[in-house]
């Protein structure tokens, strides 16, 4: 696993300007990534100097050289929701049923609560709904339905960072029969106090293995004094009841190491939030030595990119628990 050489893939001088909302950004983070046939998708966070968040979308043909669009996106019906939404952010892109739906955080009055967006061209985007009625974020639909049901990850904020925003530290799975209600099953995992992921939140969508499904999430460790270190873990769950954990990896994956993920807005972040696999299988498993690339937000200031492979990452995640 590395990161790709000429990283940042992305810095606010690939936005360009966007009037009159968003000219000369201040930073991209944090993106959703989907493989669409042949081109590469990112929905990115983007900030003006007014803090304002947008998400913009770009593409690639090769997932390392972006074009970000001169447009923002805007999903249509969002402007029905009675209470003012400060910001949404942080999407994860899922190809369910041959539809792009986006899951993304909402920052309302009320917390933090998950939206639900839809597409099929990356053009028009539709806002299916609120997701949520507590405060909650980093909810990321599974690919497919597991006998019957709708499955998400989602990750409620019961938790505070020391004089930051709200947290959690559980990953909980809920089922659903149309994506807009949800209904608790269980959790899944929780913080691993003293170590590098005492609060955590789901990364990208998880994918299909032949040993389980696959899953990258982020943990912080907040018991360094001023700093709280966001990096990035391994998750896998059974196949048939996801709500078995089969392993979790005892080590981060990716840690803050290079300057521009040390410092920036928020100093000492990686966060990842998309990922592309490049290869599949006939019966739609992702195949063991396929490349694999995690876009991560870096001090939530820039993109980066890792490189790895679905067997490196089922390894990881089963590599023994902190004892
Ligand atoms: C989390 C979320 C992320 C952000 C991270 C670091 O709580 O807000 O969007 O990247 O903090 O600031």
């Amino acid at each position: 696993m590395y990161r790709y050489t000429k990283n940042p893939i992305l810095t606010r001088t690939d936005i360009p300007p966007i009037p009159p909302e968003l000219v000369d950004a201040t930073s991209v983070f944090n993106p959703g990534a989907i493989k669409d046939e042949v081109i590469y998708r990112l929905m990115l966070r983007v900030q003006s100097r007014s803090r304002e968040t947008f998400l913009v979308m770009a593409k690639s043909s090769d997932g390392v050289n972006f074009t970000v669009e001169n447009q923002v996106v805007n999903f249509k019906g969002i402007e029905k929701v009675k209470q003012k939404i400060y910001h949404i952010y942080d999407a994860r892109i899922t190809k369910l049923e041959g539809r792009f739906y986006i899951m993304f955080a909402m920052d309302m009055d009320d917390g933090c609560q998950l939206g639900l967006g839809v597409t099929d061209n990356f053009k028009d985007f539709d806002f299916l709904g609120i997701t949520s009625n507590e405060d909650i974020r980093n909810g990321v639909l599974f690919p497919e339905k597991i006998n019957g049901k709708y499955y998400r990850m989602d990750r409620p904020n019961k938790a505070r960072h020391s004089g930051g925003p709200t947290s959690g530290s559980s990953i909980c799975l809920s089922e659903s029969d149309d994506m807009l209600t949800w209904k608790y099953v269980s959790t899944l995992i929780s913080g691993r106090f003293h170590y590098w992921d005492e609060f955590i939140g789901s990364g990208p969508p998880p994918v299909k293995t032949r040993k389980g499904w696959l899953h990258v999430y982020h943990g912080v460790a907040g018991h360094f004094g001023s700093s709280n270190i966001y990096q990035g873990g391994v998750l896998l769950l059974d196949l048939n009841d996801p709500s078995i954990v089969l392993g979790r990896s005892r080590c981060n994956i990716l840690e803050p190491r290079e300057i521009w993920e040390l410092a920036g807005q928020v100093p000492n972040v990686t966060f990842p939030s998309g990922m592309v696999v490049e290869e599949y299988d006939a019966e739609g498993f992702v195949v063991d030595d396929s490349e694999v690339k995690i876009y991560y937000g870096a001090a939530d200031t820039s993109v980066g990119l890792l490189i790895t492979s679905i067997a490196e990452l089922t390894t990881a995640a089963m590599e023994g628990n902190i004892p």
